[in-house]
């Protein structure tokens, strides 16, 4: 079956009326009386999920699309021109260049070899290939690395504003529905305020926060974190830290001191050093994540604030163009709108109007995936 006839029957328009009408509550009470299988309540959930992406991607897919249709309109058969068109509207959507002239260069393949002369005719390919080039670097690892068994430390860095402290609120809030023990610790003791911001979401989220006075070593902070951790069992540690980049220097001495102090208890930790990005800066959130990767190692990223950008595209251009896999997004400022990423709920949210409304699509349209 198709990639795109797959997302179809997967998120069929009635299917999320359906979904909409159900209330977690009501879901978690049929499961509890039996009424639906987990098999039943984890595809429930699963749809959930989809419906975020597509919710915090509107502002993304209307522009996309209705440049996309607009171009489809205005070139009507497949030649150069209609591919430098194309270029400039996925390098507007923040996409990336090499990724756009990846892109573009295999449309244009697809087209000779699969001699298609109408460009409306491409539409799916485009969507197709778009996956396709985000899936192709699958040796990147995608899943949190969280331990089964004992402590999973965290660490989270990122410059002022980019969402930080909402994002640990929200990682936090995440663990802790799923039964976890969490606990914060508050390593960003320069900035002012800084800690008491991390308390406000402990107690918000109800999870305990390890912290200092402010001004104190973010090491001493990591050490009383990660012992208080190992004496109440804690299964995962999330760490805040000063990202500050306007001294490489300082902030890489700063970092290694933490991680030595956590590795001295925990060896294998941090087991994430995650790098909030935010997606509203476009170009500069690649430049911060170049720049960090220069100082300390990124696991993964942390990009926030998809919902308030038009240029969702930023994801494969993180993705392809730093070799940093994109691990959470966040879609809104609800306590569950930072979800994992998943390259399927992504094109789906940028793409949903056009896959309810594809007609029959043919079944050689692509290749399984
Ligand atoms: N719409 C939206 N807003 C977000 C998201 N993530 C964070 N924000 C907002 O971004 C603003 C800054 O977030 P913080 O978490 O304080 O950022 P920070 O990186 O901790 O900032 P500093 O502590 O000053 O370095 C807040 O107003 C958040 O509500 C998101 O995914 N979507
Ligand atoms: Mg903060």
């Amino acid at each position: 079956m198709s990639f795109l006839k797959r997302l179809k029957d997967r998120f069929q328009p009635n299917k999320e009326k359906e979904a909409a009408e159900k209330s977690a509550e009501e879901q978690n009470e049929k499961l509890d009386d039996g009424l639906i299988s987990i098999e039943e309540f984890e595809e429930w959930e699963q749809e959930q999920i989809g419906y975020k992406f597509k919710a915090g991607l509107e502002k993304s897919r209307e522009k996309f699309q209705n440049e996309i249709n607009e171009l489809m309109a205005r070139y009507r058969t497949v030649d150069e021109d209609f591919f430098e068109a194309l270029e400039e509207v996925l390098i507007g959507a923040d996409v990336g260049f090499n990724t756009v002239m990846e892109l573009t260069d295999e449309l244009r393949h697809v087209a000779k070899v699969e001699n298609i002369t109408e460009t409306r005719d491409l539409k799916e390919t485009i969507v197709e290939k778009m996956v396709e080039i985000y899936e192709r670097n699958d040796d990147l690892p995608e899943t949190v690395n969280i331990q089964e068994d004992g402590l999973t430390v965290i660490l989270v860095v990122g410059v002022n504003g980019v969402g930080k402290t909402t994002s640990i609120g929200k990682l936090a809030y995440k663990y802790k529905q799923e039964g976890k023990n969490v606990m914060l610790a508050a390593g960003d003791t320069f900035r002012a305020g800084a800690i008491n911001q991390l308390k406000v979401w402990g107690e918000r989220v109800d999870v305990d926060v390890i912290s200092q006075s402010e001004g104190s070593d973010p090491a001493a902070v990591m050490f009383d974190a990660i012992n208080a951790a190992k004496k109440r069992g804690t299964d995962v540690l999330i760490c805040d830290t000063a990202g500050r980049l306007q001294n490489k220097g300082n902030l890489m001495n700063e970092l290694s001191k933490m991680k030595n102090v956590i590795q001295k208890t925990v060896p294998d930790a941090p087991h994430e050093s995650l790098l909030v990005l935010d997606a509203t800066t476009g170009q500069n959130a690649l430049s911060q994540a170049k720049a960090f990767k220069e100082v300390t190692d990124v696991s993964g990223i942390v990009l926030t604030k998809l919902d308030g950008t038009a240029k969702g595209g930023i994801v494969l251009a993180i993705r392809n163009e730093l070799g940093i896999p994109v691990k959470f997004v966040g879609l809104g400022e609800q306590l569950d709108d930072l979800q994992e990423f998943n390259a399927e709920n992504y094109v789906y949210g940028l793409f949903a109007d056009m896959i309810s409304n594809a007609e029959e699509l043919d079944d050689t349209g692509g290749d399984d995936v």
